[in-house]
Order: C-alpha cells, then structure tokens, then sequence
C-alpha cells in the first residue's frame, strides 16, 4: 500500500529517518511550498528564497536517485495552502491514508500534523547527538540544567576532543583564551558567496514578486543551497576562519559582518550539513596541527554543547514556553527593530546587516538587540517573533530558548542562571560601534549619555527583588548601591524618559 512520505523544508537530508524507513519503489514522497509555512511570521526575503530553493534542489536530487517526488510549488492552481490541506490532496490523488514524517522542529507543525485526518507515524529527528530521550533523562532529577555538564556528556557520547576518559589537553573548556577584543587592522575572510543558478534564479523570481513587503534586501542572494555548496562553505570555514574562531567570537566591527564565524547554521537547520560530521572535520584539523585548540574546542561546544542543550530544552519545556513572560515585560518591540532611524550605532549596524543579510552573529544577537530589549523591557513574544523572521537560520527548536530563555531570560532562568545584561562599556570594549555613535559610552547620565548605560541600570533597579540575592549579581547591586541617591535618581529618570520617548516614537 501506498504511503506520503513528508519531507519539510528543513529535512533536505539524505540519510532522513522518514526516507530510511520509507520504500523508493511503493512510496510517495510530498514536499510542498504552501502560504502557511511562509506567513507564520513575516521572514526574512531572503529566508524563505533559500529553504525554496534547497527543497527544488533536494527534490530534484530524490528524482534523480529514484525516488517518486510530488512537490508542490507556491504557485501551482491546485495549492491548498497548508501541509495537512497538501498531503490531503495527495493522499487523494494517489490513494494513500498513511503517512511517515520526521518529527517537525516546531510544537505547531507537530500538533498540526496530529489532527490531520490521516494517520500519521511520527519518527525522531536522529540528525542530532543527543535524543530527546537522551535529553529528559540527563535533565531528570536535576535542580538546575546547566549547558556546561551536559556539553561534557555528549563530548563522551562522540568521543570529540576526547583522550580516553579525560578531555583533549587535559581541560573541558578553554574559554578563557578566547574573547580578545578586536584589534582595528584585523582582515577577517569573506565567507564564500554562490552566485544563483537557474533553480535559485527562478526562486528569487519569485520571492521578489510575493514577499517584497517583508523586511529584509533579497539580493544579493548568495547563501549555499545544496549539500555541495554547503560542504564547500564548510571546507572554506575550517581553511579560513576557524584557527582564529575562538580568539574574535565576541568581537563586532563595523563592515565585518561575519569576521571569523562559520555562517553554516542556516545549512546545519535545513539538513545541508550533518552536525556530528562538521564537528569531526573541525576536529581532524586540529590533530593535523592546522588550528589551534581553543578554536577547535570553542567551536564543537558551539554545536554539540549549545545547539543540543536548545534543542534538549525546546522539547523538554513544551508548547507554551514561547509564551514566557517571567519579568512581566509588556513594551512594544519599536520600529528600530524593522529598520526605523535610530542614534544608537550599535542597534544601526546590527539591525542593517540583519536586514542585507539575514543574518548576524551571536553577540550582536545577544549583547546588541537582545541585550537592549531585555534592558528596554520589551514584550519577549515579540522579541522572539522578530528574531523567528528575521534570520535564516530561524527555526523555532533553536531560535526560542536563545531568545525566550538565553537572551530575554523570559523562562526565569531554565537556559542561563542570570540575564545577559550590560551597559554601554561591554560593547565599547567588544566592537568599535561607539567610535561612530551619536551618543557618547562614558557619559552615564546628562545629554548623549549612552542609552545602554541608563537602561542597565533602570533594569537592575526594576528587577531589584528577583536579582539581589543570585550570587552571580551581587557585584552589580553592589556597585549600584554605593552610588549617591541623587545619582541613582537621575539615572532612573533618564532612563524613564528615554523610554517614553522611544515609545511615543520620537527619534532615539
Ligand atoms: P558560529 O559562531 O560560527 O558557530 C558555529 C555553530 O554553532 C553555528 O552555526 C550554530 O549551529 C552553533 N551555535 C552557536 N551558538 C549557538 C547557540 N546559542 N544555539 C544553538 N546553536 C549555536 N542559532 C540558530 O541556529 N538559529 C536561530 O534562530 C538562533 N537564534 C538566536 C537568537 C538569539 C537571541 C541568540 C542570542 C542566538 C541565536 N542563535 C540561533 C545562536 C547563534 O547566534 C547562531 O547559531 C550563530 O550566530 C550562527 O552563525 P554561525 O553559523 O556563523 O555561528
Ligand atoms: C520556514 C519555511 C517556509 C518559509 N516555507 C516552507 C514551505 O513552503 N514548505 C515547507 O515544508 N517548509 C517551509 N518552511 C519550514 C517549516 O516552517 C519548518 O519545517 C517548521 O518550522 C518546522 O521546523
Ligand atoms: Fe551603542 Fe552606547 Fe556604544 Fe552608542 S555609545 S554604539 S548606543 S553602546
């Protein structure tokens, strides 16, 4: 009997679990591209042009090694609009009831593909280290879950920088030699660019003509968008970037937009590249002396510590955790956020590379737009629905415990033990953003003094009965407390003002 074998736009991997138990010679495999994946929230251009055109590319690799592909494209007549609507059809069409799906990364497709009125076998996502087994029984009985522990569990599971029992150079993380603050003539290299092809051609025909209203510059489009040039961008990453991977992770500079990241997450999320496998390539240049170990180290915690604890906590957590709100922040995410002028240069640059590229590295993720959010008090729901459209790599598994938990601290504390906050010295010291700004980083309070520097302190004051007593903010109540009232007044005036001002939409 005939069964759909559903293939969403971020499974386009061979070695699938769907595809493994599916037969090439009975089955059906359904790819569709449908109006209700590209409007759950407004995504980037950019986005949407390069899951369409990895799942053309993907579909026609399934063809072409036997597979019978019914693929749906976003203008065909006969588009019902929604994946169940789709495999409706083509269980219809084909006289399927049966069908086999990898288990979607999000609680609304999951729960969607549930009450579709055929019968759907779920089967686990095996692209990760870790389970989701493996996840809740590591979680089990534990107070607090805390990355580290669990990272040092699957780097036993893998055996990655591992020497017998004992971590590679005798310690678990090397964090310490990394972090430097960026020299002015650093000359980081440019990730590779893949010039479109007729597939991704057509694709970006299309996007311009349906999803020019988003925010976000479709082109230049040059994101990898087969398996090919994923590997490509990868060998690229480990020759170039990766030996000073962990010495600039946190540093930004104007016109760098990538420095020395990888910007591979948006072919890890779709399925382009196996994680397990680019952690043993990053690996094997280190042995082969290529790159050092705080590189190597760095980056696999990256990806076997934090994209499996996310993922980890996603699950285990459950549908409602995108509705967190555990520091009652209600503030309208402003129009900043979607390109509106700002004084701020940080925020400016941030923002506009998220715009041209869809893309922009963890801390300006974290310490810029992140950072000012949690500071300013804005809704974390809209925070995560802005962070979900506007990156590539935007999947829900991983986007909302970066956001609703690492970045927002809306979960109270599942992901990070305390909030990432900091005023204007954190990112002075990590960029060259406040060389060019309007406002001035060592003024705190009076005309120009940095935003950051009024927020930080306005948010510690706010929170003051959830925080004083976390060991991990002491120091900063600390310093707060020994200011002079009519400092402490003023600058919660300011910052008061401020907000008020950002609100009503005045230029900030
Ligand atoms: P590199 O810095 O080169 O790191 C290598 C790889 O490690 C990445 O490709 C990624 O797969 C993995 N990685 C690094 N940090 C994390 C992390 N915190 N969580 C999960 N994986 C990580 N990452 C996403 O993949 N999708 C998202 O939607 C996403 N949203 C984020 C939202 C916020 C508020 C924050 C603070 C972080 C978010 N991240 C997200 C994590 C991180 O910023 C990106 O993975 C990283 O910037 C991707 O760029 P890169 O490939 O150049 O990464
Ligand atoms: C993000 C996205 C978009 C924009 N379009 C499609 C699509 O047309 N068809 C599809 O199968 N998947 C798409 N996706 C990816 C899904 O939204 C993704 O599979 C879920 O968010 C689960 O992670
Ligand atoms: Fe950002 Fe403040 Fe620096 Fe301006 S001075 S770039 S607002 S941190």
């Amino acid at each position: 009997m005939t069964r759909l074998v559903l293939v969403l736009g971020d499974q386009l991997s061979l070695g699938l679990s769907a595809l493994a138990q599916a037969d090439k010679a009975d089955d059906v495999i359904v790819m569709a591209e449908v109006a209700d994946e590209a409007a759950y929230v407004p995504h980037h251009p950019k986005k949407i042009a390069l899951i369409l055109s990895a799942m053309r590319k993907f579909a026609a690799r399934l063809e072409s090694e036997g597979w019978t592909v019914a693929y749906t494209r976003l203008d065909h007549p006969d588009n019902a609009g929604s994946i169940p609507g789709e495999l409706l059809r083509r269980a219809a069409e084909v006289g399927a009831s049966e069908v086999l799906v990898t288990t979607p990364g999000e609680w609304r497709l999951i729960n969607v593909l549930s009450d579709c009125p055929l019968q759907v076998q779920f089967l686990a996502d095996d692209r990760f280290v870790a389970t989701r087994a493996d996840f809740e029984g590591w979680a089990e009985g534990r107070k607090q879950l805390r990355m580290e522990f669990f990272y040092r569990e699957m780097r036993r599971k893998t055996g990655l920088m591992m020497e017998g029992d004992k971590p590679a150079g005798g310690k678990w993380n090397y964090d310490a030699e990394n972090r430097k603050s960026p020299p002015k003539d650093l000359r980081p290299p440019e990730p590779p660019k893949f010039e479109p092809d007729a597939i991704t051609s057509e694709v970006l025909e299309l996007v311009e003509a349906r999803f020019s209203g988003n925010f976000g510059r479709l082109r230049p489009f040059w994101f990898a968008t087969d398996a090919e040039q994923a590997e490509a961008a990868l060998d690229h990453f480990i020759d170039h970037a990766l030996p000073n991977f962990g010495d600039y992770q946190d540093a930004m500079l104007s016109g760098q937009r990538f420095l020395f990241h990888a910007v591979i997450s948006p072919c890890l999320n779709i399925g382009l590249l196996d994680p397990l496998t680019v952690c043993q390539r990053v690996q094997a240049a280190w042995k082969a002396g290529h790159v050092p170990i705080n590189a190597a180290e760095g980056f696999i915690r990256q990806i076997i510590g934090w994209r499996e604890f996310v993922r980890g906590i996603y699950f285990l957590e459950g549908p409602d955790y995108v509705n967190r709100n555990a520091l009652g922040h209600d503030r309208a995410l402003p129009a900043l956020y979607w390109g509106g002028e700002t004084r701020m240069n940080c925020l400016s640059e941030a923002v506009e590379q998220t715009r041209d590229e869809a893309y922009a590295h963890h801390i300006q993720r974290l310490m810029v737009t992140g950072n000012f959010a949690l500071l300013a008090g804005i809704d974390p729901h809209q925070v995560h629905e802005w962070y979900l459209a506007v990156y590539a790599d935007a999947f829900e598994w991983v986007e909302a415990p970066n956001t609703v938990g690492m970045s927002q601290f809306a979960d109270g504390g599942v992901v990070g033990s305390k909030p990432y906050v900091s005023s204007g010295a954190y990112i002075n010291r990590m960029s060259d953003y406040c060389k060019s700004c309007a406002y001035s980083v060592t003024a705190k309070t009076g005309e120009g003094a940095c935003p950051f520097n009024l927020l930080y302190w306005h948010f510690l004051e706010r929170h003051r009965d959830r925080f004083k007593d976390n060991p991990r903010m002491g120091n900063m109540y600390r310093t707060w407390d020994r200011m002079d009232d009519g400092k402490r007044a003023t600058i919660v005036k300011e910052a008061q003002i401020f907000l008020d001002r950002m609100s009503d939409g005045a230029l900030v």
